[in-house]
This record gives structure tokens, sequence and C-alpha cells, in this order.
């Protein structure tokens, strides 16, 4: 079977949905083809899955190696399984803000595999944006200023020992003595699974333009996010019990919605190893 094969429906924003699949139980051209669009499209959901941790587990393996996230409390029993965890008494989430995973690491997650495991009775949506049409919709100046620049990424500042985390009621998430080097990649990458230009900056973790301040680059970043943040290039996700969500951390950011305090909810998230990245 080949991507085309599959039955993929483009979603409003960014992304599509595949059906007609059962996550547990796909050929190796299935795996390929889902891949190749992950790759394409950036986001892929799943409707009416029930993947055992296991699963989920073997699933993610088809699709690349695991990338253990060094940050994130793991599920018990399952080193490999993060657990997006926040529990009715707290008020800080994770990912709520827009963001993709890892882009501080030398080669950053490819992608990630997200499981519902228990949500709250309204809310709690993920917001993805399409970081393809981002690029493609800035103006020809904007896409002449950014060809060739490089900007530093980092997560110092969100999971260190003085980071965001740590003053917030997610205090676990602040992890003192692990390494947090800052990484450095172009602005504009050539996607490795398509071929197309992305644009690769974020508001959580990319610190400034290589060779620049901070107080220098925030102009250009701040109207590039804004740009990439138009609600016309965002898909937000209602879950279901049974929804699976798998992003490329390349071609698109995510933010999770944090509307439904007194509530429980808990994701299971596995990422996916990436490489390193090159300029467009
Ligand atoms: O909880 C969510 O919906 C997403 C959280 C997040 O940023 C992640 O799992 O990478
Ligand atoms: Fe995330």
């Amino acid at each position: 079977m080949i991507a085309t094969q599959l039955r993929l429906d483009p979603l409003p924003g960014c992304g599509a949905r595949v059906k007609a699949v059962n996550l547990a139980d796909l050929t190796d051209a299935e795996v390929d083809g889902l891949r190749q669009a992950l790759f394409d499209h950036g986001l892929l959901i799943f409707r009416g899955q029930s993947l055992t941790p296991e699963q989920h587990i073997a699933l993610a393996e088809r699709l690349a190696p695991i990338d253990v996230n060094r940050f994130f409390p793991a599920a018990p029993g399952y080193p490999v399984i993060a657990k997006v965890e926040k529990t009715a008494d707290q008020m800080t989430n994770i990912g709520g803000g827009w963001h993709t995973d890892h882009s501080y690491d030398a080669e950053p997650a490819m992608g990630s595999v997200l499981v519902a495991r228990d949500l709250p009775p309204s809310g709690g949506d993920t917001l993805f944006a399409d970081m393809y049409a981002a690029y493609d919709t800035l103006d020809a100046e904007t896409k002449a200023q950014i060809a060739g620049l490089r900007a530093v990424h980092g997560s110092d500042h969100v999971f260190g020992e003085k980071g965001v985390y740590a003053q917030t009621d997610q205090p676990e998430l602040a992890k003192g003595g692990v390494e947090t080097p800052e990484t450095v990649h172009p602005v504009v990458i050539r996607h490795p699974g398509s071929g197309k230009s992305v644009l690769y900056v974020n508001p959580s973790f990319t610190l400034r333009f290589e060779g620049m301040t901070r107080e220098e680059s925030m102009p250009l970043l701040m109207k590039l996010y804004a740009h990439a943040m138009d609600m016309s290039r965002v898909h937000t996700l209602v879950w279901e019990p049974g929804t699976v969500a798998i992003w490329d951390n390349r071609a698109t950011w995510h933010f999770a919605k944090n509307d439904y305090h007194g509530h429980y909810r808990l994701m299971h998230r596995i990422t996916l190893a990436g490489c390193a990245l090159e300029a467009a």
C-alpha cells in the first residue's frame, strides 16, 4: 500500500484525519504510508483506537526509534512513555504555550505520538499550527530577510532549575542537573522527509537569532510568531476517548489549552527520534 491509498481527509487549518486504520494492527506498507503522510501533512489524527501502552510503544518503534524526553515523568512501568498529566488541583498544564517538542536538541525529535488516556468532561483541546503554510504565506521581503539566518534554541528557561516550571505547581518538570546546552538550527529548514521549506522557530524554545542579542531578535521573531499562529492555519483537536494524534515536530507547532481546572487530564506521549536539520 502506498500513502495515496490511505484514507486521508484534510482537516481545517492543519493536518489530516486518517480513517479506516487500526493502529494496533498495521501492515509494513501502511506504516510506510503513514510516515510519509506525516511528513506531508504535519499532523495525523485517528479516532476510535484502543492502544494499550505496549501497542503504543510498538507503533512508535515502527515509525522511528524512540527519543525519551529527559524532563517529563514516565508513565509507571513504561520508561519510554512520558506522562502528560494535570490533576484536578493543579493550575499549570504541560505544553500550554506554542511550541514544538525538543527544538532545543541538536537532533530535534521527528515526531510525537500522543494517546488520550483520561479526558476532562470538556476543554483540554490541543491546537496545531502548520509551519509549511506559515513559511509559504510569508511575504517575499520577510522570506528574503530570514533566508540564511540561524536561530539559537534552549530549554533552561523552561525546564531548568530556575525555569518557568520551577515557579509553578508542576515543579517536578524543572530538572536541576539535566544538561540543557543551547543549540542552533536554520530559521528555514528543508524538511528531511518532504523536501519542503519550513519555518523553524517557536515562541517557547527559540531564544534569539545567531549573532544577535535577544533584544535585537525580538521584533522579527514576534513578527514571525504572529504570522505563524494565524488561526486560518491552525487546527483545533477536540480529543475523544480513543483519539491518537501523531505530529511532525519540524512541520507543526502545538498548544495544549488549559481550560479545564478542577478536572483530571492524562495523556501518554512517545517522542520519535529525528535528525540534524539543514537549511532550505
Ligand atoms: O497535552 C497536550 O495536548 C499536548 C501537550 C504537549 O505539548 C506534548 O505532549 O508535547
Ligand atoms: Fe509538546
